[in-house]
């Protein structure tokens, strides 16, 4: 069967060589600039409902575009969700399950192309600039390399080198990892991946990766293009460590950031397994002082972000683009800010696997948009935009009908995994309800609409036996298609 689908897709990558619009000789396609975030929660943006966090260009981009409400990455983790994404294959089909594996993705496609790669053999320029596929954060900074990168992606990409960690400033560690500087770990295995180091560093940032990386899409920006391009930039906050000048932690006084409520008891019916390895207690944010110094830090490196994005979007109004030039703006998973005290990623709870996502494309109307989409839609969504030929092997769906009604329902459910073979534990998600099933037979159930915030498993309730069935329908569909 693998066979056949390799056959399959390349035969379509031969058809792809050249779009449709641009074999006609007809008007040119849409350049496509494509913007993700690193561990960004839907719910630390202004136009997602948060009432703290400031993130006016985000915002003004989501104004004028379609924002989805119920947007999940395929895998809490960068590494596998962003190779999903790229490839168009969940994260179990392209068999990477792990950062560890994310090296493995030019191996593991073999002939069948990414969405970059389609791109490129449409005449797109495609460019990558800093983290698109996964980089480790802060180790492939710190070292200016490009990571388990897929080079044929590309036909130009550039990484960054950045002090992170170690740039001047106020510094302070909030969490309790034992953090290796020596030369010899300088890079690696250092504890700062996980992290919550924050620095307020002197200055205006532009000695920091996501300036350096918006400054070079800017300059491919500025190009003169003989082709569209499909420019996509990686910005690293606000992954961990929490790095942005002091003045972007001004507007967030520590003392007056609000924190989650967690009821009393909630841990009672989540099943071990449910509970992430990044937990208050384990991370050591053992007071509501240090919680809230997270979300100080946190927010001053999304307002960073933001910024960044406001100083690429500027470009393209002046460069009279905007006419022509799809954008999209999301994140590779989402990240917990002491929901249930859980932090970070690597779960399958609500606030863990949704993403902010926010398509602007020339000539559709402003909308909000609840269906069901995903992050590894964006393939078969932006080759539909520009008349790219898809190819076979895709697993996503277009979410191009919805840019032109939002009522319009692309799907019934989504999934995202986490885990690794054979122990892959997977949550289910319709518009209704979330159900996680865990690998060792436990499960979760949520009423989204009853109980957005994940309070109350309803996996055990008598009256939960039918749409349990109907959940376990579709995992078991799921499963079906990333078998073949
Ligand atoms: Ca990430």
């Amino acid at each position: 069967m693998k066979h056949l689908l390799l056959a399959l897709a390349t035969l379509c990558t031969s058809a792809a060589t050249l779009s449709p619009a641009i074999a006609q000789g007809a008007e040119r396609p849409p350049n496509v600039l494509f913007i993700i975030s690193d561990d960004l929660t839907a719910s630390a943006l202004s136009c997602y409902g948060n009432s703290q966090c400031k993130t006016p260009h985000i915002d003004a981009l989501a104004e004028r575009g379609t924002r989805f409400t119920r947007a999940y990455c395929q895998y809490p983790v960068c590494g596998p969700s962003r190779a999903s994404m790229m490839s168009g294959l969940f994260p179990e089909s392209v068999e990477i399950l792990s950062n560890g594996a994310s090296a493995k993705i030019t191996k593991n496609l073999g002939q069948r192309p990414t969405l970059g790669q389609v791109f490129m053999r449409a005449n797109y320029f495609s460019a990558r600039v800093s983290k698109i596929y996964h980089m480790l954060i802060p180790g492939d900074i710190t070292r200016g390399v490009h990571g388990a990168d897929h080079a044929d992606s590309w036909n130009e990409r550039y990484c960054f080198q950045a002090p992170e960690w170690s740039s001047v400033g106020e510094h302070e560690h909030l969490s309790k990892e034992k953090l290796i500087t020596t030369d010899k770990n300088k890079h690696y295995s250092l504890g700062f991946g996980t992290a919550f180091y924050v620095v307020q560093a002197e200055g205006d940032g532009a000695e920091q990766v996501d300036v350096q990386a918006t400054d070079k899409a800017i300059e491919l920006l500025t190009r003169e293009h003989a082709m569209p391009f499909f420019l996509a930039l990686g910005l690293v906050r606000p992954h961990v460590p929490l790095v942005a000048p002091t003045s972007y932690f001004k507007p967030y006084p520590a003392p007056r950031m609000r924190l989650p409520v967690t009821p009393e008891g909630d841990w009672e019916d989540i099943p071990p397994v449910g509970i992430p390895n990044k937990t208050s207690i384990k991370f050591g944010l053992d007071s509501n002082e240090k919680k809230r110094k997270v979300l100080q830090a946190y927010y001053a490196s999304v307002s960073f972000m933001d910024a960044q994005v406001g100083r690429i979007l500027a470009v393209l109004d002046d460069m009279d683009l905007r006419d022509n030039t799809i954008v999209v703006f999301t994140s590779d998973h989402g990240y917990h800010l002491g929901e249930h005290e859980f932090w970070q990623k690597s779960s399958l709870h609500e606030e863990s696997a949704r993403i902010p996502l926010i398509i602007a494309a020339p000539g559709k109307r402003p909308a909000v948009c609840s269906s069901l989409a995903q992050l590894m839609d964006l393939y078969p969504t932006l080759a539909e935009m520009c008349g790219l030929t898809t190819p076979e092997h895709l697993q996503g769906r277009s979410l191009a009908p919805t840019l032109d009604d939002p009522e319009a329902r692309i799907h019934e459910f989504v999934h995202c995994a986490y885990g690794r073979q054979p122990k892959v534990h997977h949550l289910i998600r319709t518009e209704r309800h979330a159900y996680m099933a865990w690998a060792n037979g436990t499960a979760e159930l949520y009423d989204m609409d009853d109980d957005p915030k994940q309070f109350t498993n309803l996996a055990g309730a008598e009256d939960s036996d039918e749409v349990l069935a109907t959940l376990k329908g579709h995992l078991k569909s799921h499963l079906e298609q990333v078998a073949q």
